[in-house]
């Protein structure tokens, strides 16, 4: 990309925590940011207010051609769908689109890291991070794990390591050439974001593509058991690491009689048991093993890969304890956003499960996650706007008593009533919360809150 010009506007697109966070990296490094977001209704007051200041021009509703005209590029935050009618007009008056993840880059110092894939980002990412703070002191997690990577981005030194939680929406517009990670982890690929990328094939496509530019001297850690990932080794001349929960390998990190095993250049350590991990389930393992060969490629030393893996919980929303009520546990996986996460959660849950799911559409198929519903579920209350199609998906593939409601007050009433001393009451939705609630962590919240009310 040519030169950035301090004498013409940046535009921001969506005035987010993306987008806010990059017009005050916009200010700080000397440019001059315009901000846009296409809802009319938006409070100015609050989004003056999350940026820090107010000298700026902010657009609502309509894009004008005068502004198109104005700027040299646009940043894009993650939720706007590229079809959207302004992004066009911005393509058509040769305005380039820039992820806010290429934006913060530019500014970045140190080593960078990037952690995508459909399943386990951020239980991957958090663990990286909790890894390589006993080596490097200056690490950061940032990215769709919920703080801006423009946020954190001008504190970064020489010594410092980034690591970014990618998802599929923040790569869709990033210039490969531009952004070259000294790591990259892909851990897993599933259906998922089908309705804004249309098929797995282009999906899968746009997770891949930062490996196209890395070195030699650089590393991509894959799950080397998933046939989305099998054609990385010809698509980049970086070194692939692979784990695997099925097979042992000759090189990468792997299971072998419940121990996770790390064989690297021509040595084998035995890790740990698996019963001594925190976190529960094989795909959690996995997460382990992907943290394992992130560290290990990062230069973390066995011992102290050892030492944080043992000493890692669950994060926040994925498969989190909340509490028990007359003799019925709840858990809260309000992250579970896709069928396979439930899928995954169905591995590791003590059955007789009552379950709460339903959410934002995004025309996924249900039969495998009804299927693992086999001898687990009892009972299933959904909501939101795929509660009519999961509710047919059940009565096809494992009929199930089943309850429909409009709120999570009901539905965790419902659950309530349902549960007897034994069960477990699990939110784990297999839908995004948007079309009831700002995010999977509010949502999240109201589950936990309900849940422990009397
Ligand atoms: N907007 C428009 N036009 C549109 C759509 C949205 O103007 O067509 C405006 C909205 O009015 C709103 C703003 O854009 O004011 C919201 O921007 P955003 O949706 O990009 O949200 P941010 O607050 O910037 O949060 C984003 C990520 N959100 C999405 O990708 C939807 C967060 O990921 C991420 O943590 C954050 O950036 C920091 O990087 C959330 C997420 O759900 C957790 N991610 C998806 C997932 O994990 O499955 C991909
Ligand atoms: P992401 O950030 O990619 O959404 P998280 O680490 O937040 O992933 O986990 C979200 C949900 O996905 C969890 O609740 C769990 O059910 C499921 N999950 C986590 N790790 C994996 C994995 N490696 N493979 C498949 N599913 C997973």
């Amino acid at each position: 990309m040519k030169e950035w010009s301090k004498e013409r506007p940046i535009l921001v697109a969506g005035a987010g925590i993306s987008g806010t966070n990059a017009v005050r990296l916009i200010f700080e490094t000397g440019y001059t940011p315009i901000l846009y977001d296409g809802n009319v209704k938006l409070d100015q007051e609050k989004v003056f207010s999350k940026v820090g200041r107010r000298d700026f021009e902010l657009v609502l509703g309509e894009l004008t051609e005068d502004v198109i005209r104005r700027v040299q590029f646009c940043v894009m935050s993650p939720g706007i769908p590229l079809t959207r009618p302004f992004v066009l007009q911005l393509q058509e008056a040769g305005v380039l689109l820039m992820s806010e993840i290429a934006l913060a880059y530019h500014f970045s110092k140190g080593r960078v890291g990037v952690v995508t894939g459909t399943n386990g980002k951020t239980t991957t990412t958090t663990l990286i991070g909790h890894i390589m703070k006993a080596v490097v002191p200056e690490t950061y997690t940032v990215g769709n794990i919920g703080t801006p990577y423009s946020d954190t981005v001008l504190q970064t030194t020489d010594n410092s390591l980034t690591v970014i939680e990618a998802s599929s929406f923040q790569l869709e517009t990033i210039d490969e050439k531009e952004l070259v990670p000294d790591l990259l982890v892909l851990t897993n690929i599933r259906e998922d974001h089908l309705d804004r990328h249309g098929s797995l094939k282009n999906y899968s496509d746009i997770k891949k593509k930062l490996c196209t530019y890395m070195r030699p001297d650089q590393t991509v850690v894959i799950n080397g058991e998933d046939e989305w990932l099998a054609d990385l080794p010809d698509r980049t001349r970086a070194r692939v690491l692979r784990f695997s929960s099925k097979n042992e390998l000759e090189e990468g990190c792997f299971l072998r009689e419940g121990e996770i095993i790390l064989r690297m250049d021509k040595e084998e350590w035995d890790l740990c048991p698996t019963s001594k991990i925190q976190l529960l389930g094989m795909h959690n393992y996995e997460n382990i093993m992907t943290g394992v060969l992130a560290a290990y490629a990062l230069g973390a030393p066995v011992d102290v890969i050892r030492e944080q893996i043992l000493s890692f919980t669950a994060v926040a929303h994925r498969m989190e304890y909340v509490c028990t009520k007359n003799g019925v546990l709840f858990y809260n996986d309000s992250k579970a956003t896709n069928p396979d996460s439930v899928v995954k959660a169905m591995e590791v849950v003590t059955p007789p499960v009552v379950l709460i799911a339903g959410g934002f559409d995004r025309h996924a198929d249900y039969r495998e996650m009804v299927e693992s519903f086999r001898g687990k579920v009892r009972y299933i209350i959904l909501l939101g706007t795929t509660a009519r199609d999961i509710a047919d998906a059940v009565a096809k593939y494992y009929p199930l008593p089943t309850a429909l409601v409009s709120t999570m007050a009901e539905a965790v009433k419902e659950a309530k009533k349902a549960a007897v001393p034994g069960d477990t009451v699990l939110l784990s939705p297999a839908c995004a919360s948007w079309d009831m609630y700002p995010n999977f962590e509010i949502r999240g919240e109201e589950f936990k809150k309900l849940a422990r009310e009397d």
